[in-house]
Protein backbone atom coordinates (compact mmCIF):
# COMPACT_ATOMS: atom_id res chain seq x y z
CA UNK A 1 0.00 0.00 0.00
CA UNK A 2 0.90 3.66 -0.73
CA UNK A 3 0.13 6.77 1.65
CA UNK A 4 0.63 10.04 -0.06
CA UNK A 5 0.00 12.48 2.56
CA UNK A 6 -0.67 16.35 1.56
CA UNK A 7 0.26 19.10 3.73
CA UNK A 8 1.75 22.49 4.13
CA UNK A 9 4.08 20.97 7.15
CA UNK A 10 5.81 18.32 5.86
CA UNK A 11 8.46 17.80 8.68
CA UNK A 12 5.56 17.17 11.65
CA UNK A 13 5.55 13.54 9.73
CA UNK A 14 8.84 12.93 11.02
CA UNK A 15 7.24 11.51 13.64
CA UNK A 16 6.07 8.56 11.71
CA UNK A 17 10.01 7.36 11.09
CA UNK A 18 9.95 6.14 14.39
CA UNK A 19 9.44 2.82 16.05
CA UNK A 20 7.23 0.50 14.41
CA UNK A 21 5.37 2.44 11.87
CA UNK A 22 9.38 3.37 11.18
CA UNK A 23 10.02 0.44 10.77
CA UNK A 24 7.33 -0.74 8.92
CA UNK A 25 8.42 2.14 5.92
CA UNK A 26 12.06 0.89 6.06
CA UNK A 27 11.11 -2.66 5.62
CA UNK A 28 8.90 -1.95 2.64
CA UNK A 29 5.77 -3.14 4.38
CA UNK A 30 4.06 0.25 2.90
CA UNK A 31 5.51 3.77 1.49
CA UNK A 32 5.03 6.85 2.96
CA UNK A 33 4.94 9.95 0.66
CA UNK A 34 4.69 13.02 2.45
CA UNK A 35 4.30 16.04 -0.36
CA UNK A 36 4.31 19.67 0.26
CA UNK A 37 1.27 21.22 -1.39
CA UNK A 38 3.52 24.35 -1.74
CA UNK A 39 5.35 22.72 -4.78
CA UNK A 40 2.25 22.90 -6.82
CA UNK A 41 1.37 26.40 -6.13
CA UNK A 42 0.87 28.36 -9.67
CA UNK A 43 1.38 31.40 -7.73
CA UNK A 44 4.54 33.24 -8.01
CA UNK A 45 5.19 33.97 -4.26
CA UNK A 46 4.26 30.66 -3.75
CA UNK A 47 0.92 31.19 -1.46
CA UNK A 48 -1.72 28.65 -1.10
CA UNK A 49 -4.11 30.37 1.41
CA UNK A 50 -5.91 33.62 1.22
CA UNK A 51 -8.88 35.69 3.03
CA UNK A 52 -12.18 34.19 3.20
CA UNK A 53 -15.06 35.52 0.65
CA UNK A 54 -17.65 36.56 3.03
CA UNK A 55 -15.41 37.90 5.42
CA UNK A 56 -14.36 36.57 9.08
CA UNK A 57 -11.46 35.06 10.85
CA UNK A 58 -8.23 33.71 9.15
CA UNK A 59 -7.29 32.24 6.18
CA UNK A 60 -8.38 29.44 3.90
CA UNK A 61 -6.57 26.87 1.56
CA UNK A 62 -6.59 27.69 -1.80
CA UNK A 63 -8.18 25.04 -4.73
CA UNK A 64 -5.80 25.72 -6.69
CA UNK A 65 -2.08 24.09 -5.16
CA UNK A 66 -4.81 21.07 -3.70
CA UNK A 67 -6.18 20.36 -7.12
CA UNK A 68 -3.00 20.16 -9.30
CA UNK A 69 -1.20 18.33 -6.22
CA UNK A 70 -4.05 15.64 -5.84
CA UNK A 71 -3.82 15.71 -9.90
CA UNK A 72 0.37 15.13 -9.61
CA UNK A 73 -0.27 12.52 -6.85
CA UNK A 74 -3.24 10.39 -8.31
CA UNK A 75 -3.32 11.37 -11.87
CA UNK A 76 -5.69 8.40 -12.36
CA UNK A 77 -8.07 8.75 -9.56
CA UNK A 78 -6.87 5.00 -8.12
CA UNK A 79 -6.68 6.21 -4.85
CA UNK A 80 -9.10 6.61 -2.11
CA UNK A 81 -8.88 10.65 -1.30
CA UNK A 82 -9.62 11.08 2.06
CA UNK A 83 -9.64 14.50 3.76
CA UNK A 84 -9.00 14.63 7.38
CA UNK A 85 -11.88 17.22 9.10
CA UNK A 86 -13.86 17.65 11.93
CA UNK A 87 -16.97 17.15 9.55
CA UNK A 88 -15.82 13.66 8.68
CA UNK A 89 -17.43 10.29 10.06
CA UNK A 90 -15.50 9.43 13.16
CA UNK A 91 -13.03 6.83 12.69
CA UNK A 92 -13.39 3.20 14.58
CA UNK A 93 -11.30 0.20 13.91
CA UNK A 94 -13.44 -1.41 12.08
CA UNK A 95 -12.48 1.68 9.42
CA UNK A 96 -9.16 1.31 9.82
CA UNK A 97 -9.57 -2.38 9.18
CA UNK A 98 -11.54 -1.76 6.20
CA UNK A 99 -9.21 0.64 4.58
CA UNK A 100 -5.90 -1.38 5.51
CA UNK A 101 -7.72 -5.05 4.14
CA UNK A 102 -9.23 -2.56 0.38
CA UNK A 103 -4.95 -2.62 -0.06
CA UNK A 104 -6.51 0.24 -1.76
CA UNK A 105 -3.61 3.16 -2.12
CA UNK A 106 -4.09 6.57 -0.29
CA UNK A 107 -4.07 9.90 -0.73
CA UNK A 108 -5.01 12.32 2.62
CA UNK A 109 -5.19 15.66 2.43
CA UNK A 110 -4.44 17.66 5.64
CA UNK A 111 -6.08 21.18 6.36
CA UNK A 112 -4.52 24.00 7.82
CA UNK A 113 -5.84 27.66 9.08
CA UNK A 114 -9.96 27.79 8.60
CA UNK A 115 -9.94 25.17 6.17
CA UNK A 116 -10.01 24.15 2.69
CA UNK A 117 -11.86 25.64 -0.20
CA UNK A 118 -14.75 23.57 -0.61
CA UNK A 119 -14.81 23.53 -4.14
CA UNK A 120 -11.04 21.32 -3.77
CA UNK A 121 -13.08 18.98 -1.02
CA UNK A 122 -16.36 18.71 -4.32
CA UNK A 123 -13.85 18.16 -7.01
CA UNK A 124 -10.94 16.00 -5.74
CA UNK A 125 -12.00 14.05 -1.98
CA UNK A 126 -13.74 10.91 -1.79
CA UNK A 127 -14.47 10.80 1.98
CA UNK A 128 -13.71 12.97 5.10
CA UNK A 129 -13.20 11.16 8.29
CA UNK A 130 -12.67 12.74 12.20
CA UNK A 131 -10.74 11.32 14.58
CA UNK A 132 -13.01 12.52 17.03
CA UNK A 133 -15.27 15.39 18.22
CA UNK A 134 -12.47 18.25 18.68
CA UNK A 135 -11.10 20.59 16.10
CA UNK A 136 -6.84 20.79 15.89
CA UNK A 137 -5.06 23.70 14.42
CA UNK A 138 -4.19 21.12 11.41
CA UNK A 139 -4.89 17.73 9.60
CA UNK A 140 -1.41 16.80 10.41
CA UNK A 141 -1.71 14.76 13.66
CA UNK A 142 -5.26 13.60 12.26
CA UNK A 143 -3.33 11.88 9.11
CA UNK A 144 -0.63 11.02 11.49
CA UNK A 145 -3.00 8.83 13.46
CA UNK A 146 -5.09 7.23 10.31
CA UNK A 147 -0.93 6.58 9.06
CA UNK A 148 -0.05 4.25 12.00
CA UNK A 149 -3.64 2.96 13.19
CA UNK A 150 -3.83 1.62 9.23
CA UNK A 151 -0.10 0.54 9.22
CA UNK A 152 -0.59 -2.08 11.92
CA UNK A 153 -3.17 -4.47 9.71
CA UNK A 154 -0.83 -4.05 6.95
CA UNK A 155 1.05 -7.79 6.52
CA UNK A 156 4.45 -8.20 8.59
CA UNK A 157 4.00 -5.33 10.63
CA UNK A 158 2.59 -7.13 13.54
CA UNK A 159 2.51 -10.48 14.59
CA UNK A 160 -0.94 -11.51 13.43
CA UNK A 161 -1.17 -12.61 17.25
CA UNK A 162 -1.15 -8.81 18.78
CA UNK A 163 -4.07 -7.85 16.50
CA UNK A 164 -6.78 -10.28 18.13
CA UNK A 165 -7.04 -9.49 21.92
CA UNK A 166 -6.87 -5.28 22.16
CA UNK A 167 -9.51 -2.85 22.95
CA UNK A 168 -12.24 -2.88 20.42
CA UNK A 169 -11.99 -6.29 18.58
CA UNK A 170 -15.45 -7.75 19.89
CA UNK A 171 -16.50 -4.57 20.81
CA UNK A 172 -14.20 -5.08 24.41
CA UNK A 173 -11.78 -2.95 26.43
CA UNK A 174 -8.56 -4.90 26.82
CA UNK A 175 -7.75 -6.70 29.99
CA UNK A 176 -5.38 -5.44 31.89
CA UNK A 177 -1.36 -6.66 31.96
CA UNK A 178 1.34 -7.20 34.34
CA UNK A 179 5.15 -7.90 33.71
CA UNK A 180 8.08 -8.35 36.24
CA UNK A 181 8.44 -7.85 39.46
CA UNK A 182 5.78 -9.73 40.79
CA UNK A 183 5.40 -6.96 43.64
CA UNK A 184 5.45 -2.95 43.13
CA UNK A 185 4.72 -0.88 46.16
CA UNK A 186 2.63 -3.93 47.52
CA UNK A 187 0.88 -4.65 44.68
CA UNK A 188 1.15 -7.93 43.47
CA UNK A 189 0.24 -9.26 40.31
CA UNK A 190 -2.93 -11.67 40.36
CA UNK A 191 -2.42 -14.86 40.78
CA UNK A 192 -4.15 -16.45 38.21
CA UNK A 193 -1.21 -15.02 35.57
CA UNK A 194 1.37 -17.00 37.50
CA UNK A 195 -0.24 -20.26 37.59
CA UNK A 196 0.52 -21.61 34.10
CA UNK A 197 -3.31 -22.82 33.63
CA UNK A 198 -3.81 -21.35 30.33
CA UNK A 199 -7.67 -21.70 30.16
CA UNK A 200 -8.27 -20.38 33.05
CA UNK A 201 -5.83 -17.55 32.33
CA UNK A 202 -7.61 -16.70 28.93
CA UNK A 203 -11.13 -16.73 31.72
CA UNK A 204 -9.76 -14.66 33.81
CA UNK A 205 -8.64 -11.90 31.02
CA UNK A 206 -11.86 -12.20 29.22
CA UNK A 207 -14.02 -11.47 32.53
CA UNK A 208 -11.63 -8.60 33.14
CA UNK A 209 -12.51 -7.57 29.43
CA UNK A 210 -16.29 -7.59 30.05
CA UNK A 211 -16.46 -5.87 33.55
CA UNK A 212 -13.85 -3.20 32.36
CA UNK A 213 -15.84 -2.90 29.83
CA UNK A 214 -19.10 -2.89 32.01
CA UNK A 215 -17.43 0.08 33.77
CA UNK A 216 -15.96 2.65 31.99
CA UNK A 217 -17.68 1.75 28.13
CA UNK A 218 -21.21 0.39 28.80
CA UNK A 219 -21.74 1.93 25.27
CA UNK A 220 -19.92 -0.76 23.41
CA UNK A 221 -21.93 -3.42 24.78
CA UNK A 222 -25.09 -2.33 23.31
C1 LIG B 1 -9.30 17.20 11.68
C2 LIG B 1 -8.76 18.39 11.23
C3 LIG B 1 -9.70 18.21 13.79
C4 LIG B 1 -9.77 17.09 12.97
C5 LIG B 1 -8.73 19.48 12.08
C6 LIG B 1 -10.37 15.83 13.49
C7 LIG B 1 -7.89 22.70 10.60
C8 LIG B 1 -8.99 20.96 9.39
C9 LIG B 1 -9.14 23.24 9.96
C10 LIG B 1 -7.96 21.21 10.45
C11 LIG B 1 -9.29 22.34 8.83
C12 LIG B 1 -10.32 23.29 10.90
N1 LIG B 1 -9.19 19.34 13.36
N2 LIG B 1 -11.18 15.88 14.54
N3 LIG B 1 -8.29 20.69 11.74
O1 LIG B 1 -10.11 14.79 12.92
O2 LIG B 1 -8.36 22.67 7.84
O3 LIG B 1 -11.39 22.52 10.60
Amino acid sequence: MKITVLTLFPEMFSALSESIVGRAQKEQKFTLDVVDIRTYTEDKHLKCDDYPFGGGAGMVMMAQPIGSSIEAVDPDHAARRIYLSPKGRTLSQEKVISLAESGQDLVLLCGHYEGVDQRAIDLFIDEEISIGDYVLTGGELPAMVLVDCVARYLDGVLSPASLVDESFSENLLEYPHYTRPVEYRGMTVPEVLRSGNHAEIDKWRREQAIALTRKLRPDLLK
